[in-house]
């Protein structure tokens, strides 16, 4: 087999990424190690920045995401019995986000990719990366029992964080930064209608607590916990007993229904530097993990390929490499600015280990002047919209 970009992943990096080049009549290939239904189940992100929203719209996968997706203006945070709405489309020049969920998303860029006859593989084993030193890389793999070596020009390692192509590079070429939280994200996917109409980020003594939501019928909702909870732990009562106390309001009731999925996400930080290794091109979680607190990750991996296609795009239609060079320097700009703001509301809305009381004061005066400071509201609101 041979191709131009041989993609690993097909997450929504690696699917919007082949969606790009095809735009531009370049081909790849896309290996994906799990089945299609296993992909396009898989619950993740639920916020899309304007810039990704517009990105996946010229891509021409955004009908049905115009259709059903949720524009919103404005966030609201919660301390103290109180709760304060940041009116980010006011603050930022009116830029909103749009509520759409990952698998979402997923669905609509697979149905693109298949629409276009370009080869999409599911259920691929034994993936390996080779050659990237050279001009001509390769992957090797399995799939429907057949062994296989695609020969391409470039490999766009789109396999997220536990996948083989970052395992790839050489020890000593990548330096690493990264940052374990003592806490993750236990959450439910449940069929009751939001009771909220925006997304609600709650610190309570307790702990943290997301209202966020899918459809008008769909409500997604998330509680601070241990990162090694025993989910068996968890038993629906006690999730909707833990989401009534933290998001609770005098005068307010959290609607409760069928929990349709439930699950504990580990919190971590985590770059790689460089994102490139000779023809080999990592993108989205592949190279970098940000707290889900800012909702940035899926957002940072759509901007990644962005990048990266227009880098290919460049260097098959002139020969220049310009863009390919500068690749991972431009995409860790906009990596390291996520990780900062990620880093920081997750630190500023989750009850830290131990209860410091330093630290409780602290949190507690940053959520005070954001959200009584225009200044402070503007920056978190420029973040959280996309940059
Ligand atoms: P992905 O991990 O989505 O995709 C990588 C793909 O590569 C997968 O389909 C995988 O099966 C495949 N793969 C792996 N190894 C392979 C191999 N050897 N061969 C072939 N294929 C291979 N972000 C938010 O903004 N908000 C959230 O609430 C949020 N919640 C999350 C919850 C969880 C449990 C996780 C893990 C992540 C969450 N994220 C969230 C972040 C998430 O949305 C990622 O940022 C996003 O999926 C990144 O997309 P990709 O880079 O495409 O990686
Ligand atoms: C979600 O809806 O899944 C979601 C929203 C905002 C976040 C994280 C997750 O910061």
């Amino acid at each position: 087999m041979r191709t131009q970009v041989a993609i690993i992943g097909a997450g929504p990096a690696g699917l919007t990424l082949a969606q790009l080049l095809h735009l531009e009549g370049i081909e790849s290939v896309i290996l994906e190690d799990r089945s299609r239904e296993y992909v396009e189940a898989r619950i993740r992100a639920g916020v899309l920045e304007q810039g990704v929203v517009d990105l996946l719209t010229e891509a021409g996968v955004g009908e049905r995401m115009a259709r059903e997706g949720l524009v919103h203006e404005g966030i609201e945070l919660q301390f103290a019995g109180e709760r304060h709405r940041i009116d980010m489309a006011a603050l930022t020049g009116g830029k909103t986000i749009t509520v759409y969920g990952q698998t979402e998303v997923v669905k609509d860029l697979i149905e693109a990719r298949l629409g276009t006859g370009r080869p999409l593989l599911f259920e691929v084993d034994d993936v390996r990366v080779e050659e990237v030193e050279s001009e001509r890389p390769r992957v090797l793999f399995t799939h429907a029992g057949a062994q296989h070596v695609l020969e391409c020009d470039v490999v766009a390692g789109c396999d997220g964080f536990h996948g083989v192509c970052r395992p790839t590079i050489p020890a000593g070429v990548l330096r690493t930064f990264s940052r374990e939280y003592p806490f993750g994200w236990l959450g439910i996917l449940a069929a009751v209608a939001p009771s909220n109409d925006e997304l609600v980020y709650a610190y309570h003594d307790r702990g943290f607590a997301l209202l966020s939501l899918r459809s008008p019928e769909v409500s997604r909702l998330y509680v601070q916990c241990r990162p090694d909870e025993d989910i068996a732990e968890w038993p629906d009562e006690r999730v909707w007993e833990e989401l009534q106390i933290r998001l609770g309001l005098p005068g307010w009731t959290l609607a409760e229904g069928p929990v349709l999925e439930k699950g504990i996400t580990p919190m971590r930080s985590f770059v790689t530097e460089p994102m490139r290794h000779g023809r080999l091109f990592l993108a989205g979680d592949a190279a970098h993990i940000v707290p889900p607190t800012g909702a940035k990750g899926l957002n940072l991996a759509a901007h990644d390929v962005r990048l990266l296609a227009d880098a290919l795009v460049e260097w098959y239609s002139s020969g220049s490499e310009k863009l390919l060079d500068s690749y991972s320097t431009d995409c860790l700009r906009r990596i390291w600015r996520a990780e900062h703001f990620s880093w920081w509301m997750t630190t500023m809305l989750h009850r830290p280990e131990g209860d410091d009381p330093f630290d409780l004061r602290l949190q507690e005066s940053q959520l005070r002047y954001v959200t009584t400071s225009e200044a402070a509201a503007t920056s978190l609101a420029e973040n959280y919209v996309g940059l």
